[in-house]
Formats: C-alpha cells, sequence, structure tokens
C-alpha cells in the first residue's frame, strides 16, 4: 500500500537511489495557491547533508509541479510532484547488496517480495519521507488558511538527553529541533562523540497542532488518534507513539486523568486533545518514539542471501540520529491526518453547524 487517506489521498513513489521520487495527491481542494518555493521551507528543514549531524547525502530537493495547478492555483485535479535524486552513490552499497543489516527492513523486504534494491535501501528508505513532507505542504497552507491551524514539533529527547527548558523561539534556530537554546552545544558535542563512536541513538519527537476545531475524527474505525497512530507508525524506525499522556496514563487515576472543563477552558489536556476518537478542540499532542538506526559501521553478526553467516559492516553517509530530522516529518503525517479528517467531517456533518456550549482551549495554556 503506498496510497495514505481517505479523501485527502497521497500515493508516493520512487527508491532512494531510483531517477526521482514523487507523490501524486488527489481530492485537493481547487482554489489553493500553489507554487514551487512553497516546498522549500519544509523541505530544507528534512533533509539530508545540511548540518554534520546528519547524512552527508547533499540533494537539491526541488520540487516540480507536473499537474494540478494552473496559472499558481490548485485546480482539484491530481496534483503531481517530482523530485530527482541528484546525489545517489550506489557503490557504497555494493558490499551488503546479498546481506541483510540486523535491525533493518533488508531482511523483511526480502523475506516478503524475494528480490528488493539494495541501493541506498531502495523504497524503505527515509528518502521517501520527503514526499510526504511535500503533500503535507498543501495540507499544512490548506489548514492554516482555513481554519488557522498551527503545526509545531520538536525533539523531545535523544537518547538519554532530554529539554531542561522549553522556549517555543529556540527550536527552529538549532538543526536539532531542540526547544532549549542553552543546550544545544552540549547536545551538539554529545553527537560528535557518537558519530565518533560509530554507533547510533533513538529518540522522542513530540508534535502539536493548535487551533483544530472540535468534532474531527470518527468515532469507531476512524478515530483520529487511530489514524495518527497508523500515520506515524508509517515513518521510517518508528517504534512508538503516544496521543496526550499515552502511556504515562497507566499508572494514573480517573481523578488525575480526566480533564476538567470550565466555561472558560478546559483545566488540563492529559488526553492530548481527543476523546472517542473525535478532536476536543484542545491541543491535540502527538508523542512519537524513533529507533537507533541500523546502518552502523560497527560490525555485526547476520546473515547473506545464500544463508551464510558474515559479518556485516554498513559503511556510506548514514544518520546517526534519524530523528534529528524526524520533526518535520511528523508534522506531516499530522498534517495529512488533520487534512483528510476535516474532509470527511466537512462531507458528513458540514451542515451540524457550532453546536453549543463549545469550551475553549485549555484555560491553562499561554
Ligand atoms: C538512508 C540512508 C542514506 C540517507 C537517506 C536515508 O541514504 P544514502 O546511503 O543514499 O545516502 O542519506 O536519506 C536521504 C537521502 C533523505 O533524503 O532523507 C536510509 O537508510 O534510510
Amino acid at each position: 500500500m503506498n496510497t495514505f487517506g481517505q479523501l485527502f489521498r497521497v500515493t508516493t513513489f520512487g527508491e532512494s537511489h531510483g531517477p526521482a521520487i514523487g507523490c501524486v495527491v488527489d481530492g485537493c481542494p481547487p482554489g489553493i495557491p500553489l507554487q514551487p518555493a512553497d516546498f522549500a521551507r519544509d523541505l530544507e528543514r528534512r533533509a539530508t547533508g545540511r548540518t554534520r549531524h546528519t547524512s552527508q547525502r547533499r540533494e537539491a530537493d526541488e520540487v516540480e509541479i507536473l499537474s494540478g495547478v494552473f496559472e499558481g492555483i490548485t485546480t482539484g485535479t491530481p496534483i503531481a510532484l517530482l523530485v530527482r535524486n541528484t546525489d545517489a552513490r550506489s557503490r557504497d552499497y555494493d558490499a551488503i547488496a546479498r546481506q541483510f543489516r540486523p535491525g533493518h527492513a533488508d531482511y523483511t523486504y526480502w523475506q516478503k517480495y524475494g528480490i528488493r534494491d539494495p541501493r541506498g535501501g531502495g523504497r524503505a528508505s527515509a528518502r521517501e519521507t520527503t514526499m510526504r513532507v511535500a503533500a503535507a505542504v498543501i495540507a499544512k497552507k490548506w489548514l492554516a488558511e482555513k481554519f488557522g491551524i498551527r503545526i509545531q514539533g520538536h525533539l523531545a529527547q535523544i537518547g538519554e538527553l532530554v529539554p531542561r527548558a522549553f522556549d517555543p523561539a529556540a527550536i527552529e534556530a538549532n538543526p536539532f529541533f531542540w526547544p532549549d537554546a542553552a543546550q544545544v552545544p552540549e547536545l551538539e558535542a554529545w553527537m560528535d562523540a557518537l558519530r565518533k563512536s560509530g554507533d547510533s541513538v533513538g529518540a522522542r519527537v513530540t508534535i502539536v497542532a493548535d487551533g483544530v476545531p472540535p468534532g474531527w475524527g470518527e468515532p469507531v474505525y476512524g478515530k483520529l488518534d487511530a489514524e495518527l497512530a497508523a500515520a506515524m507508525m508509517s515513518i521510517n524506525a518508528v517504534k512508538g507513539v503516544e496521543i496526550g499522556d499515552g502511556f504515562a496514563a497507566v499508572a494514573q487515576r480517573g481523578s488525575e486523568h480526566r480533564d476538567e472543563m470550565t466555561r472558560e477552558g478546559f483545566l488540563s489536556n492529559h488526553a492530548g486533545g481527543i476523546l472517542g476518537g473525535i478532536s476536543t478542540g484542545q491541543r491535540i499532542v502527538v508523542s512519537v518514539a524513533f529507533k537507533p538506526t541500523s546502518s552502523l559501521r560497527l560490525p555485526a553478526r547476520g546473515v547473506d542471501v545464500d544463508g551464510n553467516e558474515v559479518e556485516v559492516v554498513t559503511t556510506g553517509r548514514h544518520d546517526p540520529c534519524v530523528g534529528i530530522r524526524a520533526t518535520p516529518i511528523c508534522e506531516a503525517m499530522l498534517a495529512l491526518v488533520l487534512m483528510d479528517q476535516a474532509l470527511r467531517h466537512r462531507a458528513q456533518c458540514g451542515d451540524v453547524g457550532a453546536v453549543l456550549p463549545r469550551i475553549p482551549a485549555d484555560a491553562n495554556k499561554p
């Protein structure tokens, strides 16, 4: 399955070392101003090779709009976007073309298809996330314009390091999306040491959406939180998703977890802005766990396609922590889910109108 969404449908295609990657966005509302320059900011935020802390592959990541836009405005017809691969170095993969990297999708792709494109991880590469981010630029634009929805993520943990302060203004001012500016030098040194060691590390990314109206999400099989979990889990290397307090709810009492309501607003947001699979109008809060990447130069025991036990060593240009550039990817998946749910809500409940009483978002939020 390479298609995501029901009414706002995104299909991605392409491999990491193929000529290009791309997507088709079907079901996009007409009338949205859209030009290639709109994609630059989020694609740069996600790209490799912009700092020493990510893979040194340097892609231009320029988006070509092939269809669905006339004179800078979406027409309602399928929007095809293309990004050419310009810096693939396939010889890096010669040595492991017949081996399975422990902890990588090499093995499971082989088991499923009996064949794989080993160059750059093929379709299993994080390269594919470029097109999700591109498609979500359109969704973010529409959500912002129609509803004033703002989506922002940050890196909430890397290895054992957690931010000691939270300053929203710091997030976009460093290459980690880290909310504590004073801690960034420590983080850089920590990442330098990790890179030198040849190892990798996991991370947690938290993303929020403000301004989502109450009522989005479908009650049983199309729950907003279920679709968010599936969307985040579809990102490479994701091993866990929490909504609101997530697994911390296990140890909570109901009297603590419930979000009390006043006419001035909700007094807390343990639910992460979703009750019964439907948005409450509070901030939507999603937290995503990334595993440490598996392409390591540290030798590991593995097998090859002939069943021989081999020592696997991965050279090339790899991310020591894929979570560092996952913030825009998680934001993108949040935007795509909200866009699709917004159109579905409009289709079924567009005539319901505003329902009273409407509790404002969190009373205690700045
Ligand atoms: C990736 C391995 C590297 C990364 C790539 C993701 O690919 P290569 O070995 O071809 O340099 O650079 O990320 C991107 C190219 C990108 O645009 O995100 C992997 O194994 O997932």
